[in-house]
Parts: C-alpha cells; sequence; structure tokens
C-alpha cells in the first residue's frame, strides 16, 4: 500500500495498524517519495526508539533517511509491549497500594482484590495501544519527513543495500536497530501455558492469574511484580542473588535498596533471594514452581509465572550477511559513535546490549545519525541517570554511598528520614505523592539521600524513591556531571516549590556555608 502523500490522518493510521494487527492486512506500508530515487544517507533497520530519533536527526541536518520496520507501526516496543504497558501498570500499582493500605479509611472502601483485575487492565492497554502507535507514524511522516516502509521485513544484502517490499534499496550507511527479548532461562516446563515474559504477557494473557511466581530479579521482575502484588494477586519473586544486587542496577544506594525491597516485604510479597528455579511444574498449563532456596528444595503453586531472567539481541537477516563483531553475550560490538567494526554499518538501541532504557536508544540513533552526517559525536551510556518503579518511583544519579566512600576520602550525606529516627514514627521525608501516608502511615513516606564529597562540597550522588522526582533527576544527572559539579552550596541556592518531589534544595539550604559538613 503506497501511503505517500496521502496524509493519513491519526483514525486513518489506527484503523491500519488496527487491521494489520488483526491479521487482515499484511501488505507492506510504503511511505517513499519516488521522486527521489531509492538510494539513500542511510536506511534505519527497525523503526523503534533508536531507528526513529536517528532519522528525525539524519533529517534534520538535511539527509535522507529510510526507516524499515516489521511492525506496522515506528516507536518499537516502546509503545507496545514494553515502557508504556510498563508505566501504566505502575501507576495503577501507586493507586492501587493507597487502595489496599487505606482500606476503610478516609474515602477508600474495603479493598476488593477482584476488582483489580490485571486481565482488564491488559486488555484495555491492548484495545487502545494502537492510539500512541498511530501518533509515531502520523508524527513520523507528517512532522518530521520521515521516508518509511512499515509491515515488512527487511532483508540486509550488504553494507550498503536492503531489500523490502520487493524493491531494492541503497544507502551510504546502514544502521542496525532490531531490538532485543528476553532470554529465556531453558527450564524444564517454561514452554507450558501460563508462563510468559513481558511481551507475551501484553499479547496472549487471557484469564485472571490468581497466584504468581516471577523467576529472575530484573527491573522488569520488579516492576510487574509490584504490580501484581498490588493488585491482590499473592506473588513470590525467585532471584539468583538478592533483589536489586550485583548485576542489578549499578549505583543503587544500599539503603535505598533496603528501603524498597523491605518496602515490597511490608506488601506482602515473598521474595526468595539467592534462590534457583529449577522447573516449571504442570501437565496442561503451569501449576507450580520447583525453586532451590538456601533452605532447601521448594515447591511453590502458581497459575502465571512471568520470566524477567534479562534480555538477548534480535538478530535480522544481516546476522548472516554481514561480519559483524559481538560481545560475549551476543549484543552487536560498537564504539562510541555507534559505529561497528564494518565501515558505514551501525548499531543503536537494544542491540547493543544494556542499559535497556529508551534514552539510549533515541541517543545512540541520534549520535550515529550525527556522524553519518559528518557531525562528530560520541555517547557514552555507562553514566546514567537510572529508575524503576515498585509502588514508588525509584530514582537515582551519581554514586551510592557505598561507591562514594570507596572513591573518595571524606563523604557526607543528607538522608530523610534521618537514620537515627524511627521511620514508623517519622512521617518524612512526606513529599509529592506520599502527604496521605504521612498522616497515616509514615514509614511508606519514602527515602531520599543526597551523598556529598565534604572536601570539595560537590554532590555525588542522588537517591530518591517516592513520586515525580523522575524529571528533577535528569536535570540533577546533568548538573551534577558537568565537569564543575554541584555543590551543596550552589544546590541551596535553588529556589525550591514546596511541597515538590524531593526535599534536596531544602535540606542543602539548611547545611550551606557549614565550614565543616556533617551528616544530617
Ligand atoms: C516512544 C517511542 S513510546 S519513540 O522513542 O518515540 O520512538
Amino acid at each position: 500500500m503506497d501511503v505517500h502523500g496521502k496524509h493519513l490522518t491519526m483514525p486513518e493510521w489506527r484503523r491500519l495498524i488496527d487491521d494489520a494487527h488483526a491479521g487482515r492486512f499484511a501488505d507492506p506500508i510504503v511511505n517513499i517519495d519516488d521522486s527521489q530515487g531509492e538510494h539513500f544517507d542511510a536506511i534505519f533497520v527497525g523503526g523503534g526508539s533508536g531507528g526513529r530519533f536517528g532519522a528525525a536527526v539524519l533529517r534534520s541536518l538535511g539527509g535522507r533517511p529510510l526507516i524499515i520496520e516489521r511492525w506496522p507501526f515506528l516507536g518499537g516496543s516502546c509503545p507496545h509491549q514494553a515502557c508504556v504497558p510498563h508505566h501504566l501498570m505502575s501507576e495503577a500499582a501507586k493507586e492501587l497500594d493507597q487502595a489496599q493500605a487505606l482500606a476503610g479509611q478516609l474515602w477508600y472502601p474495603k479493598f476488593d482484590p477482584h476488582a483489580a483485575s490485571i486481565l482488564e487492565l491488559v486488555q484495555l492497554f491492548r484495545s487502545q495501544r494502537s492510539g500512541p502507535h498511530a501518533h509515531m507514524n502520523w508524527q513520523s511522516a507528517e512532522q518530521l519527513g520521515i521516508e518509511s516502509i512499515v509491515n515488512a521485513e527487511a532483508t540486509v544484502l550488504d553494507s550498503n543495500t536492503v531489500r523490502a517490499a520487493g524493491r531494492t534499496f541503497t544507502a551510504r550507511a546502514l544502521v542496525l536497530a532490531t531490538g532485543a527479548r528476553t532470554e529465556m532461562p531453558c527450564l524444564p516446563g517454561e514452554s507450558l501455558p501460563g508462563v510468559f515474559d513481558f511481551a507475551s504477557f501484553i499479547e496472549d494473557l487471557d484469564y485472571e492469574p490468581t497466584k504468581i511466581v516471577i523467576i529472575g530479579g530484573s527491573k522488569v521482575a520488579v516492576e510487574y511484580g509490584s504490580y501484581y502484588q498490588a493488585t491482590g494477586t499473592p506473588t513470590t519473586i525467585v532471584s539468583r542473588g538478592g533483589l536489586l544486587t550485583s548485576g542489578g542496577p549499578a549505583n543503587m544506594d544500599d539503603d535505598m535498596r533496603t528501603y524498597i525491597v523491605d518496602g515490597m516485604r511490608l506488601r506482602g510479597m515473598e521474595l526468595l533471594e539467592h534462590s534457583t528455579a529449577v522447573r516449571i511444574v504442570g501437565t496442561d498449563r503451569v501449576e507450580g514452581v520447583e525453586v532451590d532456596t538456601p533452605g532447601g528444595r521448594t515447591f511453590i503453586e502458581c497459575d502465571f509465572v512471568l520470566i524477567g531472567t534479562g534480555e538477548k539481541p534480535t538478530l535480522g537477516s544481516f546476522a548472516d550477511t554481514l561480519s559483524l563483531e559481538y560481545d560475549d553475550r551476543g549484543f552487536v560490538k560498537v564504539d562510541s559513535r555507534m559505529r561497528t567494526n564494518l565501515p558505514d554499518v551501525y548499531a543503536v538501541g537494544d542491540l547493543i546490549g544494556p542499559p535497556m532504557e529508551m534514552f539510549k536508544s533515541r541517543r545512540s540513533g541520534t549520535t550515529a545519525a550525527r556522524n553519518i552526517m559528518g557531525v562528530d559525536s560520541e555517547f557514552h551510556y555507562s553514566d546514567i541517570p537510572d529508575f524503576l518503579h515498585t509502588t514508588y518511583e525509584v530514582s537515582w544519579a551519581g554514586l551510592s554511598e557505598r561507591a562514594a566512600r570507596e572513591a573518595l576520602d571524606d563523604i557526607v550525606t543528607i538522608q530523610v528520614p534521618p537514620a537515627e529516627l524511627d521511620p514508623a514514627e517519622t512521617p518524612l521525608p512526606m513529599a509529592e505523592g506520599t502527604m496521605i501516608y504521612g498522616f497515616t502511615l509514615p514509614e511508606r513516606t519514602g527515602f531520599q539521600k543526597c551523598v556529598i564529597d565534604a572536601n570539595t562540597r560537590k554532590v555525588v550522588g542522588v537517591h530518591h524513591a517516592g513520586y515525580g522526582a523522575k524529571d528533577a533527576f535528569q536535570y540533577l544527572h546533568h548538573l551534577i556531571s558537568r565537569p564543575e559539579g554541584l555543590t551543596l552550596d550552589q544546590l541551596g541556592e535553588l529556589n525550591e516549590l514546596y511541597v515538590s518531589p524531593d526535599y534536596f534544595i531544602g535540606y542543602a539550604r539548611l547545611r550551606s556555608g557549614q565550614r565543616e559538613l556533617k551528616n544530617m
């Protein structure tokens, strides 16, 4: 189907995408300006965040990009199976957490776990997701002027030639952006009905889970686990190591980890750490999981298993036609300019390995685009602000207290609630989003820590469990990562919009000017 110059509306895109999903429409959807020929500055194989943002920047810089995407929409797994449903469910988790904790108080009715249906929310997402999908297609075509073929597989013939929709296209450069998917742990029983990963959970769920086991300690495991438990569905996480420790999110502060992991237990979740799932049991469908725990082997009954053990790259036809170098986990190796080992071939997004975060996909795509257009550009994605959700939004940037103490001589911290006070009797932080808990269940009001190098007075790490601070952390990460850094005194000179999600500005002001900085 040729849609070039047709200026499809959002509802028209939506219908087309819905038809393609339902199998009613299988043709490639082609938006190519044929008057410009079949040669491009870059062909992006994969139209997720990396491909879409890369193509947009390449176009801004005067280049001609082509995106080829197998799904009928641009935007990739984010609006389809990953970030967007996860955020929908994390928002639900926050609401349900309050509804459970405050049931029968204030305006909260008695908590009814049957009313909080996991299936209903998945169905709601599935029925509405083509709205965001349509926007990605409409924006890319109408506002960004990106040429694309969606609903079509790309076949990479060589570094400069790709076939799709029965046509052959050439380009100065190739950008590989085919993403990643769950690395299944190869457990007996893992193909039984009732065993899901983050993608099939969204695509295939057709019943209401009543007892859940999650295998793995990834962000996916913690985020969906917190949501399931908040719906009133008993949930167990089986994690090989300590939850959110080694191999988990880098630089998470130990005290913050303790706060959120204790918080999951407080809410009734069973956390089996240092434990290994050995077998998923069932005849026609999953009936339970056998687990080796430090106390011996145990059987956990369940009717739903989520695998959250990490991801592996999704390789396309290029794996056969290009002699690419891969790292030891199979991800495509790139340098800081997103160049692979082959001239003219770049790789971006989840295909190049962790962190599996959208900003990394987007920025790796734009970095490749700039370099292709002759603008020297590097992206180092190991130093990142990071976040996850439990029933809290948890954000952090810079060093944990432990890492700071290992790297620097003299560290002081500002911690809320202060370490010497009993959280159950201390309604702090009680910031944005936790005011009601402040007056009902003080220990649920969150956690904040600011780590400071006492010698230079520079803030070297910030940590937050609460709500609404991600915005601030984007900027805080920039401020503290600059060569000149951000001192406690400068932080204290900012104007805070009280009550803001974090109290770093106010607390920094209370300490600014103090000659010998002390813990607070
Ligand atoms: C966002 C997808 S859901 S993209 O990064 O805007 O392409």
